[in-house]
């Protein structure tokens, strides 16, 4: 059956509560949702209900296309001046000896690490130290660039940009111009975590606030750079919450278009200060992407970073509203193996991804960071060998 039909089938249904069929009806119109009819999805709202939602709105965008690229991280350090709670990977400044902090010459050594890969994206983020500083993601992306200049730079986040720019006495859009110059393209989403002052006092009292994030993204967007957003969720927040940051988020989007992506990412409790905060289901994971999908009517992408969630997730998470799920990427991202996540050295090749986005029936597309479409692999076929680690799951519609 197609995704219109599930729909309307959906919006005739008697038993369907009032306010669910209004809010059917008016994705089926391409109206916008209210912040408490977002509430409302998150308090009334039903996996398999959410989910005829997010994927006609999926299907409308972007048919079974789904988007992933190939991409390598580097983090500079694991060391940090700040003290997230929630941060499994950092080690304070006091207890540096624990950590890495890497020199330009050390982080040029990964890029060159890749010198015979057709990755298009490195993916740089990680921990606040003062060493780290202007002159010295400078000096990196300049030669970076002069080594590589096709490679995609997305590089840091505002948490290190609002420390480095301070120190540097620079506003966010000078210290973006002047990073941009260095070879700087755009900017993932880190360190967003729930925008609201009452849980963001709680989990990451010290760093950037909503305010400064969200500036440095608009002085980015300013720049012509185009940035992801993400959210992390499934704590000590709040539905409504959520829907307050995707509501921040959609506000920005509205006055700049900027951002392509948004990411919600499941919080993962191993080996940090919230260990006793229990991890959100599978379940909540699904019916949060196809709220996502419903809530961020201006966000082109919802992705889902399967190196967190698993790969069986992030297959599951395709029927979900999202069409995008991440990188080809090495064990070279510590945040999530740290902090729980079922895979402990995150790498998949391109092989390995196709099949997973195939064995859902999706159509697989290697992306660049701006979405331009580098392969379409519909009618590439690979040996089976490669496919048969994957359950086949169920094709979609
Ligand atoms: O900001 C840290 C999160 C983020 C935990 O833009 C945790 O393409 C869950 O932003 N449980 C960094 N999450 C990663 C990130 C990202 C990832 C993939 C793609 C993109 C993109 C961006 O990781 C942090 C924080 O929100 N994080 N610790 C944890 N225990
Ligand atoms: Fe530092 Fe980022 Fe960890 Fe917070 S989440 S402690 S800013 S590395």
């Amino acid at each position: 059956m197609n995704a219109t039909i599930k729909l309307n089938f959906l919006i005739e249904d008697k038993n369907l509560d009032a306010d669910l069929r209004k809010i059917a009806q008016k994705v089926l119109a391409e109206e916008r949702i209210t912040f408490d009819e977002g509430v409302i999805l998150y308090e009334k709202g039903e996996l398999n209900y959410l989910g005829v939602l997010a994927n006609y709105i999926r299907e409308k965008r972007h048919g079974d296309i789904t988007y992933f690229n190939r991409n390598f991280h580097i983090e500079p350090t694991n060391v940090c001046v700040y003290d997230c709670k929630f941060c499994s990977y950092s080690r304070l400044i006091k207890q540096r000896d624990q950590g890495w902090e890497m020199e330009v010459e050390g982080m040029m050594d990964i890029v060159r690490k890749y010198d015979n890969e057709p990755v298009t994206e490195v993916h740089i983020t990680g921990g606040v130290v003062p060493k780290q500083n202007l002159e010295f993601y400078a000096e990196f992306f300049k030669s970076c660039k002069a080594h590589r200049p096709e490679l995609h730079i997305k590089g840091l986040t505002p948490v290190e940009y609002y420390y480095i720019f301070k120190k540097a006495k620079l506003s966010h859009y000078d210290g973006l111009k002047y990073l941009q110059s260095c070879g700087l393209d755009s900017m993932p989403g880190g360190g967003a975590e729930i925008f609201h002052p009452e849980i963001r006092q709680q989990i990451a009292h010290d760093k950037c606030t909503a305010e400064q994030w969200l500036d440095i993204h608009e002085q980015a967007h300013n720049l012509g750079m185009h940035t992801n957003a993400t959210m992390l969720y499934g704590h000590i927040e709040q539905f409504w919450h959520r829907v307050d940051h995707m509501e921040r988020l959609r506000q920005l989007q509205d006055k700049t278009g900027g951002f392509q992506t948004f990411i919600p990412l499941k919080f993962r409790n191993k080996e940090n200060q919230m260990s006793a905060v229990a991890e959100v289901s599978i379940i909540e994971d699904l019916r949060n992407y196809a709220i996502a999908r419903i809530y961020m009517d201006n966000f082109d992408h919802i992705k889902a970073y399967w190196a967190m969630i698993s790969r069986e997730t992030a297959q599951l998470s395709l029927a979900y509203g999202v069409d995008d799920i991440d990188g080809t990427l090495d064990d070279t991202t510590k945040i999530y193996s740290m902090a729980g996540a079922e895979e402990q050295t995150p790498a998949m090749s391109t092989k390995e991804l196709v099949a997973l986005i195939k064995h859902v029936g999706r159509h697989p597309i290697e992306r660049d960071t701006l979405y331009n479409v580098v392969t379409d692999y519909q009618d590439v076929a690979f040996e089976e060998d490669k496919v048969k680690k994957y359950y086949a799951l169920p094709v979609v519609n």
